[in-house]
C-alpha cells in the first residue's frame, strides 16, 4: 500500500455441512461490524443471481434421477460462478470493506469430491479426486481465515429436515464433512490460511460470541501486518 491508501479488508469465510448455522452467524456478523462502522459486504456461494448461477440454481433444484449434467461441467460451473465474481472480491478488499463469505472453494471441493456412484450422473471419466476438484480454483483470491463450523450429522438433522435439493442427503453430507477435515490439514501443512474449527452446537449466540473474536483478530492481524492477497492453492 502506498502512503494514505487505505488498508485493504479481510476476508473472511464460513464455511460447514448444510443447517450448521452458516446463513445466521453471517448475517449477525455482518450486522456486527457495521455497527462499528466497519465497511463490511456479504457474499455467498453459489451466487444464483447471475447466469452462472441460474444453470446451478436448476441442477440443485432438478433431482438426481435426471440425468444430463455431467458432474465435471456441474463442477467447472461452481468454479466459474467464484471466478467471475473474483475482481468484485478483491475490488471490494482493496477498497478497505471487509468480506464475510458463506461457503466457497471449499464446499467445491468437498461436495464433488464426495460424489460416490448414487450421486453422479454419468461416471465418464472415472474417480472425481481431490486434486482433480481443487484445480479449477487454484489462484481464486484467497480467505484470511475459513471459520469452519463444525456439526454432527445428528444434530443438523434436528434443525429441520433436509429440503429437496440434490445434495441434501445424509450419507453424502457425511462425507462432505470429512472431505473438508483433508481440505483443513492440506491448508495446515501449507501454513498460508488458517481454519478456526468452531462448535457449531453451541447456542447461536455462544458461536456469535466466538465467532466476533475471531474476526476481530483476523481485522487486526491483516492491517497490522499489512498482508497481501494470497492466492487459493497456488
Ligand atoms: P446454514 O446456512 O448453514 O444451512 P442456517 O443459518 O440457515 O444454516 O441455520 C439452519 C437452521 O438452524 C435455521 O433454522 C436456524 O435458525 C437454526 N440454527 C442456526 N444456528 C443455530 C444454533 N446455534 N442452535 C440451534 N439452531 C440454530
Ligand atoms: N455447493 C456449493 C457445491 O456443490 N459446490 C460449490 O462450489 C458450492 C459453493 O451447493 F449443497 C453445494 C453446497 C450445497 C449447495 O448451497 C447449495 P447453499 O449454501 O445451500 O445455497
Amino acid at each position: 500500500t502506498t502512503p494514505g491508501s487505505p488498508k485493504r479488508g479481510a476476508f473472511i469465510l464460513l464455511e460447514g455441512v448444510d443447517r450448521c448455522g452458516k446463513t445466521t452467524q453471517v448475517s449477525l456478523l455482518t450486522r456486527h461490524l457495521l455497527n462499528l462502522s466497519l465497511a463490511t459486504v456479504a457474499y455467498r456461494f453459489p451466487d444464483r443471481t447471475t447466469q452462472v448461477g441460474g444453470l446451478i440454481n436448476g441442477y440443485l433444484q432438478s433431482s438426481a434421477e435426471v440425468g444430463g449434467v455431467d458432474d465435471r461441467a456441474i463442477h467447472l460451473l461452481f468454479s466459474a460462478n467464484r471466478w467471475e465474481a473474483a475482481p468484485k472480491l478483491a475490488d471490494t478488499l482493496a477498497q478497505g470493506s471487509h468480506i464475510i463469505c458463506d461457503r466457497y472453494a471449499y464446499s467445491g471441493v468437498a461436495f464433488t469430491s464426495a460424489k460416490r456412484e448414487e450421486d453422479r450422473s454419468s461416471m465418464s471419466g472415472g474417480e472425481l479426486t481431490l486434486d482433480w476438484c481443487m484445480c479449477p480454483d487454484i489462484g481464486l483470491p484467497a480467505p484470511d481465515a475459513v471459520i469452519f463450523l463444525d456439526l454432527e450429522q445428528e444434530e443438523a438433522e434436528k434443525r429441520g429436515g433436509y429440503g429437496g435439493e440434490r445434495y441434501e442427503k445424509k450419507e453424502l453430507q457425511t462425507r462432505v464433512r470429512s472431505r473438508f477435515a483433508e481440505l483443513q490439514s492440506l491448508d495446515e501443512k501449507d501454513g498460508r490460511v488458517p481454519w478456526h474449527v468452531v462448535d457449531a452446537s453451541k447456542s447461536i449466540e455462544e458461536v456469535h460470541q466466538e465467532l466476533v473474536s475471531i474476526v476481530t483478530n483476523t481485522i487486526d492481524r491483516v492491517q497490522t501486518e499489512s498482508s497481501p492477497l494470497q492466492r487459493m492453492w497456488a
